[in-house]
């Protein structure tokens, strides 16, 4: 697929698509020294179908999360300060430094958060969408979950409502083939996650996770399918996680085979197989993408400097921002 984007359109998906890659990349070195507390899930192998996906929407779409969702809101265009200091349990992260890597949200590109409750941001984003119906703005909702979240009963329960009331919503299956040390082969004996859609009256489509365009175009049509009242989509992106289930697992457990790991991580890195289609397709010079790096590098390091000049919340704010009305202290 060529895809009819501007090339300043193609270049910010490598630069966003880079941002998630550095801006993870100095997580786990920080989380190694103890200074990101708690569990830090990347998506090193997967920038390809977030960046697609979240390129196809408008900056007031509404997006949901999972526990490995840092890397949504910068597809979505989020600048990265906010979301470091977040990781670093800071006061000025986008959540006040009380969410931290697996519940964080950036309202300022649309993203409602993550939850670590797996499955749970599907009628999260179902209920999202039936605002944007109710308000009769035509803002949609985009759900990321993965193929283990698809074994749950949200799933069911979230997808079929969201058929029935034909909800502006769009369902994207981050199929990465395992839920922790789970294949998915003994998971669920469907196929495709995306086969499921017929069975609750809508389409379901397969795409390359690892082609952002071919993402890019599954989702840009599910969107519009979505903003003009016909109902949500589920779109399932086979890809592949390259780091462990979460950093700093500290072992090696064993369910995936070396062969398997290396041949995606060589082969089927979506940021280089991008880079070559940059470069051999668009004809964009190497020297204008292999820039992007460098300058994300410096956002990237910026944003940790900004993250460790933070103060940490102070204990008087613990319930602020938390509950509707918070509990006197
Ligand atoms: C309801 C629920 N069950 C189990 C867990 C423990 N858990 C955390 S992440 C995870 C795997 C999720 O797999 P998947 O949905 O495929 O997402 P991935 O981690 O592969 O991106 C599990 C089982 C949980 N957090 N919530
Ligand atoms: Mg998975």
């Amino acid at each position: 697929m060529k895809a009819n984007l501007p090339r300043q359109e193609l270049l910010e998906m490598m630069r966003r698509m880079q941002r998630i890659r550095r801006f993870e990349d100095a997580a786990i070195d920080l989380h190694k020294k103890g200074r990101v507390p708690g569990a830090l899930h990347t998506s090193h192998g997967q920038e390809g179908e977030i960046v697609g996906a979240c390129m196809s929407l408008r900056l007031d779409d509404y997006m949901v999360g999972n526990h490995r969702s840092h890397g949504h809101p910068i597809g979505k265009g989020a600048k990265l300060r906010g979301l470091m200091a977040e990781l670093l349990a800071r006061k000025t992260g986008v959540c006040a430094g009380k969410g931290g890597s697996m519940h964080l949200a950036d309202f300022s590109v649309g993203s409602l958060g993550e939850t670590s409750i797996v499955g749970s941001g599907i009628p999260v984003a179902a209920g999202a969408a039936l605002g944007a119906k109710m308000k009769g703005s035509d803002q949609v909702a985009l759900c990321f979950f993965g193929d283990g979240a698809a074994q749950e009963g949200a799933f069911h329960e979230g997808i079929n409502m969201a058929a029935v009331w034909r909800l502006p919503a769009i369902f994207l299956c981050e199929n990465n083939g395992y839920a922790v040390s789970t294949p998915i082969s003994t998971s669920t004996l469907t196929q495709n996650i995306a086969d499921r859609g017929p069975a609750y009256g809508i389409p379901g489509v397969v795409v390359d996770g690892q082609s952002v365009l071919e993402v890019y175009e599954a989702v840009t049509n599910a969107v519009h399918r979505a903003r003009s009242g016909q109902g949500p989509t589920i779109v399932e992106a086979k890809t592949y996680r390259f780091m462990d289930h979460t950093a700093n697992m500290g072992r090696d457990l064993g369910y995936r085979p070396a062969a398997e790991v290396e041949e995606w991580r060589t082969n089927r890195d979506p940021i280089e197989l991008f880079r070559r289609r940059l470069l051999s397709e668009f004809e964009i010079p190497a020297a204008e993408i292999d820039a992007i790096a460098g300058e994300v590098d410096a956002e990237v390091r910026d944003a940790v400097d900004f993250g460790e000049r933070s103060a940490f919340p102070e204990p008087a704010e613990a319930w602020t921002d938390v509950y509707a009305a918070p509990i006197e202290a």
